[in-house]
């Protein structure tokens, strides 16, 4: 019998491999998950073996409000909420990452977006540089676990946010504000959701076999 399906498309990707073809001028990956899903966890992870830049929108506005900037110290007065920070301030700080990241062998996107307004202004910015989202990762939890772990991470770095009261606004805002991205997504065959419960290392494999399967 002729070779199956799945046995046809590894050969395919061996070639690829082989020959360093490259399907896309960027690989772009979006994070997607609650708060305390493992998105900035498997990021780092992902950025480091395929080689693409990190960019996390958490850290990047935390480093402001460090600095003390203006920048940051609006940001803190919604995040010290659980809120989200104005798409406005979002989409500008993104557009600066694209502006510097054009040569990158791609992006891997760590809490953006998380709004529609956001999605939409994404797929403006990365499709005017013919470089679309390749791949949105949603990290799948339980809100229980979610809550265990950034209770634990409190103790561990005192996160303002991390506090159980917002932890739990935290969850709501992301219901009602970026849960209706999966549609988006979903609609562009885009979205790949992964088990997020379990080792770091486990759910990591699981990402990479979806990550693989495409370039
Ligand atoms: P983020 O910094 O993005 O915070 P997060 O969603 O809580 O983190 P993440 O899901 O990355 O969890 P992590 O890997 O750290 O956002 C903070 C705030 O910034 C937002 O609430 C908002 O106000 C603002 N903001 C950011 N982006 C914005 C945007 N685009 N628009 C508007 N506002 C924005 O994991 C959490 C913990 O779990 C860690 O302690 C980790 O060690 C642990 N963990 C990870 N994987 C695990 C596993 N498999 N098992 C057990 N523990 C695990």
């Amino acid at each position: 019998m002729g070779l199956t399906m799945m046995a046809m498309g590894e050969i395919i990707r061996k070639f690829i491999r082989l020959f360093n073809y490259k399907p896309f001028k960027m690989l772009n990956i979006i994070m997607f998950g609650a708060p305390g899903a493992g998105k900035g966890t498997q990021a780092i992870k992902i950025a480091e073996k395929y080689h693409l830049i990190h960019t996390s929108t958490g850290d990047i506005l935390r480093a402001e409000i460090g600095n003390k900037s203006e920048l940051g110290m609006k940001a803190k007065t919604f995040m010290d909420k659980g809120e989200l920070v104005p798409d406005a301030v979002l989409v500008d700080i993104i557009r600066s990452v694209m502006e510097r990241n054009k040569t990158a062998k791609g992006l891997v996107l760590d809490g953006f977006p998380r709004t529609l307004v956001q999605a939409e202004e994404l797929d403006k910015m990365l499709n005017a540089n013919h470089t679309p989202v390749n791949l949105v990762i949603a990290l799948e939890t339980k809100d229980e676990e979610l809550i265990t772990r950034l209770l634990k991470r409190a103790l561990e770095t005192g996160r303002a946010d991390d506090k159980e009261d917002v932890i739990k606004q935290r969850l709501q805002v992301y219901k009602n504000q970026t849960e209706p991205l999966i549609a988006y997504y979903k609609k562009q065959n885009k979205f790949h959701p992964v088990h997020g419960i379990g080792s770091i290392e486990g759910i990591f494999a699981d990402i990479c076999k979806e990550i693989d399967n495409l370039i």
